[in-house]
């Protein structure tokens, strides 16, 4: 039995859940510290994480510390999913799930957390920028609906930790989108992406993550 991973987290941000999706799914016993958005840029939480944001985690079985929520998946993977569940080792399907973790990383988490920040805490209102967001948004659910197309999981038959990924970033659709969420039409317009989160959500370790996550929002 390993020594628990300490998960550095916060109440509401969603990438740190998006690794405690993924310690769930492996079943990697892990404890959480929620942390101040105030306390990420400076000392000491500095010296676990230069660029003073979360998630990082502390592997006391491995030495390791690491910040960057796709490389922590990356590394949980590699060192404690040992019969590949979560992932392939064969060729071309372990690279489709290494590129579908960057589009997640690159393509969605920035452009949802850009489109969060002009629309819920920008200082002046900028509907251009808002718009520029939404739009890329509505593009990565357009790129997911198409990949998904008579298919239940993004790379092969089994869900892995690129659909896994995805899934504490669409939980914030609402919230980024406020009263224009209704006009998105997800179920309509993006059928696939709709029917694959919604089997997302549906998962034990997704059900238990939103739990934990809605009764930290509430008590940090
Ligand atoms: N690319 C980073 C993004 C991490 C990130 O932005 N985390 C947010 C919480 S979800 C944060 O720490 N924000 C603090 C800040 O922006 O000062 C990752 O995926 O780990």
């Amino acid at each position: 039995m390993s020594k628990p991973i300490t998960l550095y987290s916060h109440a509401t941000g969603p990438n740190p859940w998006k690794v405690a999706i993924i310690l769930e799914e492996l079943k990697v016993p892990y404890t959480t510290k929620f942390m101040d958005m105030a306390d990420l840029k400076k000392p000491p939480f500095e010296a676990l994480c230069p660029n003073g944001r979360v998630p990082v985690i502390e592997d006391p079985n491995t030495g390791i510390t690491l910040w960057e929520s796709g490389a922590i998946i990356e590394y949980l993977v590699q060192t404690y999913d040992t019969k590949a569940a979560f992932t392939y080792t064969s060729s071309p399907e372990r690279f489709y799930v290494s590129q579908w973790l960057h589009f997640q990383m690159s393509g969605q988490g920035p452009y949802f957390g850009q489109g969060a920040w002009f629309s819920r805490f920008h200082e002046e209102s900028l509907p251009s920028a808002k718009k520029r967001y939404f739009d890329q948004i509505k593009r990565v659910f357009y790129v997911l609906n198409k990949a998904l197309e008579g298919k239940q999981w993004l790379v092969g038959e089994k869900c892995t930790v690129a659909d896994l990924s995805f899934v504490t970033w669409d939980m914030m659709v609402p919230f980024i989108f406020g009263d224009d969420a209704g006009s998105l039409e997800l179920e309509k317009n993006y059928p696939n992406y709709f029917a694959w989160n919604k089997r997302l959500l549906e998962r034990p370790a997704v059900k238990k993550i939103a739990k934990d996550k809605t009764e930290a929002s509430a008590s940090h």
